[in-house]
């Protein structure tokens, strides 16, 4: 436990070029990571997570819900941004502040200054679960950054180019590392490697990724 924290603290603080308009700021949520689990932890009451499927009736293996005035859905129907959730039939919980916060001086931080996400898709992998190559393609306003924010166990993640041909590069994301994705590198296609088991203090056998857009 306090070997947890210590290294934590110790974890060195950078900014990394991951593309042109790709931004990884490493540990810069690290020392908000327990708000942030606990903020969490309160939205899921109000919208659990659950296993999507895909338009091809396949389960995800990533359980998913959401916060905000949008969010986004699969289903046999395809993919979408709905304003409220399917399986409580009520509208999204709010997107919390403390997460709002570090959203927007993530963003800021990298460039984009007034970054003012409406939607903000949650993520939980448990051993095993990966996100195959994919595009973000269901926003409307491309302009607009994504930012997303790892907490848990770490996991790998694929950042390929704008085509599903070019091999992806593989990235080590830990918890409290926050990617900003704009620009040129906005539709890039990604994923995440299948998790690896783990047992992290926060989260325990979980990745939880956390991301922002501009839905609407
Ligand atoms: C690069 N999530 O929810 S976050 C997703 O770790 C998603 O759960 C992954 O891909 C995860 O759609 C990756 C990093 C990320 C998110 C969106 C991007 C990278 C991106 C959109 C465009 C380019
Ligand atoms: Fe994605």
């Amino acid at each position: 436990m306090i070997g947890d924290l210590f290294s934590d603290f110790q974890r060195e603080r950078k900014t990394e070029a991951l593309a042109e308009n790709a931004v990884l700021l490493r540990g810069f949520a690290v020392s908000e990571a327990p708000e942030l689990i606990a903020a969490l932890d309160r939205t899921l009451a109000a919208s659990p997570l659950r296993h999507m499927n895909t338009p091809g009736g396949r389960r995800m293996s990533v359980a998913m819900s959401n916060c905000g005035s949008l969010g986004w859905v699969s289903d046999q129907s395809g993919y979408r941004y709905l304003r409220t959730d399917p399986l409580t039939n009520n509208p999204w919980p709010p997107i919390p502040l403390p997460f709002i916060r570090l959203a927007a001086r993530a963003a800021s931080t990298a460039g984009y200054v007034k970054f003012a996400p409406d939607a903000c898709l949650i993520n939980c992998y448990q051993p095993g679960a990966r996100l195959s190559l994919h595009q973000d393609r269901n926003e409307h306003d491309f302009t607009a950054p994504i930012v997303s924010i790892s907490l848990g166990l770490p996991a790998i993640f694929l950042f390929g180019g704008n085509t599903r041909g070019e091999r992806p590069r593989r990235f080590r994301l830990e918890s409290g590392d926050v990617a900003v994705w704009g620009g040129a590198s906005r539709l890039a296609f990604h994923g995440v490697a299948p998790l690896a088991d783990g047992d992290n203090a926060l989260t325990g056998r979980r990745r939880i990724n956390l991301t922002f857009r501009k839905a609407s």
